[in-house]
């Protein structure tokens, strides 16, 4: 390899942020960053040969690319990038996590703890908890998890807690991490938000009579004048046999509402195993509204005045529910 690989960007999820600890152990690089997928997928943030990306779309170019996102892949051959010609890793796996464990275990003996966070990233990446009270109870791990999305009072406060959290991650045990007090705060005010978007999940239902199984769940929240934010997986909670989840919400410009309408799809878990046509990302794509994956997408729909907001908040849900009883 010619250039020298002396940063990381990685995914600020649990599966990222622990990624980018066994990456800053195997490749002894302290110099991380952090991104969300669209902010890779929209050039946002630069990245150079001198990146390795984790857990993340790959961008334009980079040092070295390691993975686990399916349409990730997809993405590369629409590109008519051929994947074995970037260093790194792709692999179908659970976890970003458990694909560059694989590919140091295969050249050196990894630390006992890397293997625990291995584990505990399957579980939490690939949300494959035997029950809702598993996903909700406070292990080493959930407890980790819900730290890193606590929100941080600026972006750069959160960037360097993560980036503790990657450091912390790499050298000391998960118990070690999950009992420092940081993370024990952050974890129950977390904890907290998360009985708010219960709520909300079940108090701003919106029940549409022409979706006769129930089979999506929307969740309506365009009177809301301060944004809101929910967990969508949450709704597994409120209502296990929906098929599909739905948010509206208003988009928020500097604080101020816009009369633009913000929509995300996702599909429930108990999809993930089953065969069926549904595909979240086709909804938003004929609709026009953006882009994404058969299991969650997103998009907005572009308004310029509050008759256009209310006209697309009351015909949104609707034009998605038709197409999706068409797949
Ligand atoms: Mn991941």
């Amino acid at each position: 390899m010619s250039t020298e690989l002396t940063s990381i960007v990685t995914h600020d999820d649990f599966d990222g942020i622990a990624g980018a600890a066994l990456l800053s152990w195997g490749f002894d690089i302290s110099d991380i960053r952090f991104a969300g997928p669209i902010t890779i997928a929209k050039a946002e943030i630069p990245v150079t040969r001198t990146d390795i990306v984790c857990d993340l779309p790959y961008p334009l170019d980079c040092g070295m690319w390691f993975d686990h996102h399916v349409g990730n892949l997809d993405e590369l051959r629409l590109r008519k990038i051929d994947p074995t010609t970037i260093p790194g890793r792709f692999a179908e796996a659970p976890s970003c996590v458990r694909v560059i464990f694989d590919y140091f275990a295969e050249k050196e003996d990894l630390p006992e703890d890397y293997s625990t966070l291995a584990d505990v990233s399957d579980l939490i990446d690939s949300f494959s908890y035997p029950s809702l009270d598993d996903w909700r109870a406070d292990t080493l791990a959930n407890r980790i998890d819900r730290a890193i999305k606590c929100s941080s009072s600026s972006r750069y406060e959160h960037a360097d807690f993560l980036r503790s959290l990657v450091y912390d991650l790499r050298d000391l045990s998960l118990e070690e991490v999950a009992n420092q007090p940081l993370i024990i705060e952050r974890a129950a005010k977390y904890g907290e938000s998360e009985l708010r978007m219960l709520e909300h999940i079940q108090k701003y239902r919106l029940l549409l009579p022409e979706d006769t199984n129930n089979e999506l769940y929307i969740v309506d929240l365009t009177s809301f004048s301060q944004p809101a934010r929910i967990d969508k997986k949450l709704i597994g909670l409120v209502d296990p046999a929906a098929k599909g989840y739905v948010e509206i919400k208003p988009v928020f410009k500097q604080g101020r509402k816009s009369h633009n309408v913000a929509v995300s799809l996702s599909l429930a878990l108990n999809m993930q195993q089953s065969a069926h046509n549904k595909d979240m990302g086709e909804i938003v794509r004929i609709l026009n509204l953006g882009d994404g994956h058969k299991g969650a997408a997103a998009g907005v729909k572009d308004g310029n005045s509050a008759h256009e907001f209310q006209r697309a908040r009351s015909d949104l849900p609707l034009k998605i529910l038709e197409i999706w009883k068409k797949m």
